[in-house]
């Protein structure tokens, strides 16, 4: 079952102890979730108008590229955009000063990605199976082929009302691998350049992304998997943070509102172990390399 472990770390930008470090990339690595109970994103006072599921219109979520500064997907005026992107862009931050902290091993490796607003209760909202995030799955994205690199995502709750985000962690990768790979069969030829080509994918879908999207997609669609699988609970308080390796944790987002989260992309071998990626785990078993 997965891991979650507590660090006491209740600042973005503060040496972490050695002891304390080692645990974390040990508790990462072997796919748990690290979580900061102390930590807190703290909402200015002028942003507190953000929190509201109109921010986020009908896409429900906010993203930012915190390199360029552009916005998408949200629906407010002006004034309010520049207090989005400020609060975004000063979690973007936040996490990656808390990276630095925590992981410093990965510093020269990581690389930022998109960071995410989700102002949007996620009980009872409607999507279709495959982007139902109620279901447990790793992470792997149609249109962003990670090309083996790891996805690490750094999560706060900062809901205003007290409620927690909950989640449901899954079994480990392996046993995920080992169960659905024997009936996945590998991409068809040529299929890689047409997904280019048609500019479905931003680069190419190697045959590793192939096997993570198929191992997202079987999983969210067997219901009978999702009620039987071995699943623990976890509420997240409000006032919180968490970290994890999306694509390796087997994960459910079953409630809550409010939440921030950055994306990060890692090299395999910026790992402390390498032999714990899907990538090796896949390339373990289906006995070829898939990048
Ligand atoms: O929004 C959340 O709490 C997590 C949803 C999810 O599955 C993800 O972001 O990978
Ligand atoms: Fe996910």
């Amino acid at each position: 079952m997965t891991d979650i472990i507590t660090l006491p770390t209740a600042s973005w930008n503060q040496p972490v102890p050695t002891a304390d470090r080692e645990l974390a990339i040990d508790v990462l690595e072997r796919g748990g979730v690290l979580l900061f109970p102390q930590l807190e994103f703290p909402v200015l006072p002028g942003e507190a108008l953000l929190l509201s599921p109109e921010v986020a219109g009908k896409t429900k979520n906010v993203s930012l590229n915190p390199s360029t500064g552009a916005l998408r997907g949200s629906s407010v005026n002006d004034a309010a955009l520049q207090q989005l992107r400020n609060m975004m862009s000063r979690f973007a931050t936040s996490s990656r000063d808390l990276l630095r902290n925590v992981v410093p091993r990965y510093e020269t490796g990581l690389e930022q990605a998109r960071t995410s607003f989700r102002p949007a209760e996620i009980r009872g909202r409607h999507t279709s199976p495959r982007k139902d995030d109620t279901r447990l799955h790793v992470d792997s994205f149609p249109s962003s082929p990670t090309q083996g690199d790891r996805i690490l995502r750094v999560f706060a709750n900062i809901n205003p009302h007290g409620s927690t985000r909950n989640w449901k962690l899954g079994e480990s990768f392996e046993d995920v691998a080992r169960r659905f790979l024997p009936s996945i069969s590998g991409p068809v030829w040529g299929s890689d350049r047409m997904l280019r080509l048609l500019r479905i994918t931003k680069r190419r879908r190697t045959a590793y992304d192939h096997y993570m999207l198929q191992l997202h997609d079987r999983m969210k669609a067997d219901s009978a998997y999702q009620s039987q699988v071995a699943q623990s609970a976890y509420d997240f308080p409000a006032g919180c943070t968490w970290m994890t390796f999306t694509d390796q944790v087997s994960h459910a987002a079953i409630a809550g509102q409010y939440a921030l989260e950055q994306t990060y992309h890692l090299p395999v071998n910026s790992m402390l172990d390498p032999s714990r990626a899907p990538l090796r785990i896949l390339e373990t078993l289906l006995g070829r390399e898939l990048t």
